[in-house]
């Protein structure tokens, strides 16, 4: 096992994973730029390193630092964390010329899965459903209008180097879709500096969820569930949630199953997340695959009680799963909500500054994971996520009505944060009865763009 652990990231991350560094029994040692030079998870490390100044640009995302403070401090391995390096594969195989060990997929299944190409065509090969389109990237423009036109519009045009709803233009008509081809690839090429474009199918309303994965260095990968993703704004979750309520278990199985043969396929070690789309009918379709740990982990560590980031340590370090397919039951339902520095009635503005009040929820079922606390002043810099609030309950609805009490045991001010959202959300009868899809936390918050949410 790892002696020392770098963890080349922040807040409520950068705690989570010293968190389980301590249970192991690893030392954590944290970098922090100028920004963070006061947060409260660095307190919780053995040693910290400054790593430059508060732009991610040099700091948090300067490989070289992060190479050096590993070797100054003695690890023998850095943790990413999501964001940031998290899915760079040179920075996988930096770590690996410079013998400490990633914590993630080797570079080759870091490239082969974030590629969506590739990815694709993988799962296309594993008996995974994706959605129809052509074959691999467009080559040439008459060929992505004779696939469009035999698949039938509206079609979706989408960058293979892109992900999390970058680099994607839907076309209604052949028209649109001449109109936008050349467009995409050009705006691919300026913003992943790879060009690849490929077509498929656009589903409308549909239902995301995603199954995490795991997969160890001996050729053994396990599925621990799926979660639902489908609300969010401008492609940031705000609420995930597993299981997906309203999935039918036979598809359930399936999906869940051929997420892990996918990740078995690619030889994957470490955690991943294979996100899909599922329409009414409940046929599901492949989206892309994430190979980090997600924000939104905590929710299936609650229903199955693995603890994800201590599993990708252990198999980074060479052990075999320990943890065998059909051991892993769904326990309950658990519901995530990101509490942002963000102002909800003004178009979720950021809100930096200091934290004066800072009352944490609790009781049976509750975890909270945040390096905030009273007296911590949010750097403007970084991304607006303060900490994410989980419960834990025996059902879906006992799971909202916790959530209900947590959240208005929650006090944080004078900034505004996504409390009072959340809030609104939970008291939502379409959210209480599941009937929402991509769009509907957007169409909602149209609908009542002139009500206040603050509570
Ligand atoms: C789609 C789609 C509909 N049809 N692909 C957005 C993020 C990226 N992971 C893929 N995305 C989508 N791909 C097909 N063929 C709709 C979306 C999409 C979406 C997906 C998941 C969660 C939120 C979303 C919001 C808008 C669009």
């Amino acid at each position: 096992m790892f002696k020392r652990i770098l963890i080349a990231n922040r807040g409520e991350i950068a705690l989570r994973v010293i968190r389980a560094c301590r249970e192991l029994g690893i030392s954590p040692v944290c970098v922090y730029s100028v920004a963070d030079r006061d947060g409260p998870w660095i307190e919780q490390a053995d040693e910290a390193v400054c790593i430059g100044p508060a732009a991610s640009k040099e700091s948090y995302l300067r490989i070289e630092r992060l190479i050096a403070a590993a070797e100054v401090t003695g690890a023998d391995a850095i943790h990413p964390g999501y964001g940031f390096l998290s899915e760079n594969a040179s920075f996988a195989g930096v770590c690996r010329d410079c013998n400490i060990t990633f914590i993630g997929p080797s570079p080759e299944a870091m490239t082969l899965l974030g590629d969506k190409v590739n990815c694709k065509r993988l799962a296309r090969q594993s008996g995974t459903p994706v959605f129809p389109g052509t074959e691999g990237g467009i080559e040439d423009l008459e060929e992505a209008v004779k696939v469009a036109n035999e698949i039938g519009y509206p079609v979706i045009i989408k960058a293979s180097a892109g992900g999390g709803g970058r680099g994607m233009r839907v076309a209604r008509s052949e028209a649109e879709l001449r109109e936008n081809v050349d467009k995409a690839r050009q705006e691919a090429l300026a913003a992943f500096g790879n060009g690849t474009v490929y077509v498929e199918k656009y589903l409308e309303n549909a239902r995301h969820f995603e199954v995490q994965t795991i997969g160890d260095n001996h050729g053994n990968a396990v599925h621990l569930f799926e979660r639902d993703c489908s609300s969010q704004r401008r492609h940031q979750k705000l609420v995930e949630e597993a299981p997906s309520p309203g999935v039918d278990p036979a598809k359930r199985m399936k999906v869940c199953e051929s997420a892990a043969t996918l990740i078995r396929t690619a030889n994957y070690c470490g955690a991943a997340t294979v996100e899909f789309l599922m329409d009414k009918k409940q046929d599901f379709y492949m989206l892309e695959v994430n190979t980090r740990v997600q924000v939104e982990h905590p929710v299936t560590e609650m229903i199955t009680g693995v603890d994800i980031v201590q599993t990708q340590i252990r198999v980074a370090a060479g052990e075999p799963l320990s943890i065998k397919q059909q051991d892993i039951k769904v326990n309950g339902h658990a519901i995530e909500v990101r509490i942002n520095a963000e102002d909800p009635d003004k178009n979720f503005m950021p809100q930096a500054g200091l934290i004066e009040t800072f009352v944490a929820p609790g009781g049976p079922g509750v975890r909270l994971d945040s390096h905030a606390r009273a007296g911590y002043r949010i750097p403007p810099n970084y991304d607006s996520m303060i900490g994410k609030l989980i419960v834990h309950g025996p059902t879906r609805s006992a799971a909202i009505a916790r959530m209900r009490q947590a959240l208005n045991e929650f006090k944080i001010g004078p900034l505004r944060t996504t409390i009072s959202l959340h809030k609104r959300i939970m008291d939502n009868t379409e959210f209480q009865n599941a009937d929402f899809d991509i769009h509907w936390v957007e169409r909602w918050l149209k609908a009542n763009a002139s009500e206040s949410v603050q509570a």
